[in-house]
């Protein structure tokens, strides 16, 4: 893991950047450690990024798809082969424990495979003509360069999920990696160069949002931006790509409910609550941030709630031990801090947590203690907000209406979760749940590669990653008309006279 992989990618050769400065990249379970310095990119590499990608698609987007998805299946057993190296650069540059940080690898290890079978489908549809001797066909087409941001928290599995599509397809790529997460995305990329990823098809370019991002979302020479991210950065991306009409893919907040019956397995619904809610330090766009609890069990599943939360083991993700690791830097310490006050101002109890961990062991690095707060109502920020940390509102209701009503009250809509023995409840919930994935008696938790994943409301813009309707955002649709009649013939005006 060579200080090659602290670079740019740029036509398969790892480079320095024009601006001469550098951001260190930091371990959050212990800020002593610092993993390297990697390139300040600015408006100059984003446009020798853009110009490879460019070139690169000339020829990429000739190769026959199954040829490229040849290229991805090499990746994705490259990925394999180097899963625990992988997890373990992750886990050092972004805290989340080992075992989830495999997780992670594993879904670009499945999104790989997923793409590279979808290069012998990426079907088309035809349709008859309505003239004779004439065929009608339409068929997918790449879309030409796409610049693709993404966060730190799946430092690989959600570029996966953009990078491989967007590539199996006949784009090109320009990647702009998360700052708190550069060095996973560079192990990545090695592994499709190494795949046989000719030059110029796949480029990183490190930097900050601004300067570096915001270079790329304007560039002329791209032609689409995917982008993971809060809603407030998506909004911006959307106005700035506006200017130029690029295709935009925005994946943004959620403020995802768990709804508990009184009917529901209380012990599975914990379970599913612990790891919703805390997994990832709560730094999921998916993760459960809101509890939604039938009356007549509340006060009973919240005492086992916060018995069971007390005892997660807080810790450096590299020990095996370790159940919740640190949060991702200083500043979303502080964020966290903020909104568990603003909590407390509205009202709401903190019944666990509430305060950061600054014990010996963990003083040189970002901890926040699991924190639940009850009495939560469902117009408090701290039920309407994207706080990103282990921060869990319950809010109590008394019938499946009233429950489906406040989980459906927010601006957000990606990810939302019911547990319930009865049927009939479960289905009022698959149909008047607004969001883009709904899970029965699972947590909001769990995506899988293969099934589109994206949400609805200011969560996104309509496209959803993941399985075949990733291809929907990285092709565009082709129409070819095929007349061999010898005729001049007319759409609309012949077509009568037969
Ligand atoms: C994200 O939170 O940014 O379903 C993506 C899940 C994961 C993906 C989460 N497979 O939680």
């Amino acid at each position: 893991m060579g200080a090659a992989y602290m670079k740019n990618l740029i036509d398969n050769a790892w480079v320095d950047s024009h601006s001469g400065t550098t951001f260190e990249n930091r371990n959050p379970a212990r800020w002593n450690d610092c993993i390297g310095a990697f390139p300040a990119s600015n408006v100059i590499d984003v446009d020798n990024a853009v110009r490879a990608a460019r070139t690169a698609y000339s020829t990429w987007r000739l190769i026959p798809a199954p040829k490229r998805g040849e290229i991805l299946r090499r990746a994705g057993d490259l990925l394999t082969q180097r899963k625990d190296d992988i997890a373990r650069a992750m886990t050092r540059e972004m805290g989340k424990p080992l075992f989830e940080t495999r997780g992670d690898v594993q879904e670009a290890i499945d999104t790989a495979y997923y793409a590279a079978s979808e290069t012998r489908r990426l079907f088309g549809l035809n349709a008859p003509s309505e003239l004779p001797d004439k065929m009608n066909l339409s068929f997918r087409v790449p879309i030409g360069v796409c610049g693709v941001i993404t966060a730190w928290n799946f430092p690989l599995a959600v570029p996966s999920w953009k990078i491989f599509p967007a590539l199996a397809a006949g784009n090109t790529v320009v990647f702009k990696t998360p700052t708190d997460a550069p060095h996973s995305p560079c192990l990545f990329a090695q592994c499709l160069i190494e795949a046989g990823l000719p030059p110029g098809v796949l480029n990183i370019i490190h930097g900050f949002g601004e300067e570096c991002g915001g270079a790329l979302v304007a560039h002329p020479g791209v032609d689409l931006i995917a982008f993971t991210g809060s809603t407030e950065v998506g909004k911006a991306i959307s106005a700035s790509a506006s200017k130029t009409l690029k295709r935009v893919s925005l994946e943004l907040g959620g403020k995802n409910a768990m709804i508990v019956m009184d009917d529901a397995d209380q012990d599975l619904a914990l379970e599913g609550v612990l790891w919703g809610a805390f997994g990832t330090t709560g730094q999921r766009c998916t993760a459960t941030s809101r509890l939604i609890v039938h009356g007549t069990i509340h006060d009973a599943f919240i005492a086992k709630l916060c018995e069971r939360a007390r005892t997660l083991r807080l810790g450096d993700g590299m020990s095996p031990n370790t159940e919740v690791g640190p949060v991702i830097n200083e500043k979303q310490l502080h964020s966290i801090a903020r909104y568990v006050q603003i909590g407390k101002d509205e009202g709401a109890q903190c019944v666990l947590g509430g305060t950061p961990e600054t014990s010996e062991e963990y003083k040189n690095g970002w901890f926040y203690k699991p924190t639940i707060f009850t009495g939560v109502l469902p117009v408090m920020r701290i039920a309407q907000e994207e706080i990103f940390g282990p921060v869990l509102s319950v809010i109590r209701a008394s019938s499946l209406t009233q429950a489906i009503e406040i989980l459906n009250g927010t601006m957000y809509g990606l990810s939302a979760a019911i547990y319930t023995r009865n049927v009939n409840a479960a289905m009022r919930a698959i149909r008047d749940i607004e969001s883009g994935i709904v899970y029965i008696n699972g947590p909001t938790i769990g995506a899988e590669a293969h099934m589109p994943f994206g949400g609805v409301k200011q969560t996104g813009n309509g496209h959803r990653e993941g399985g075949w309707t990733a291809f929907d955002i990285f092709t565009e649709w082709k129409t070819v008309y095929i007349d061999y009649s010898g005729n001049l013939q007319k759409a609309q005006i012949d077509a009568d006279r037969h």
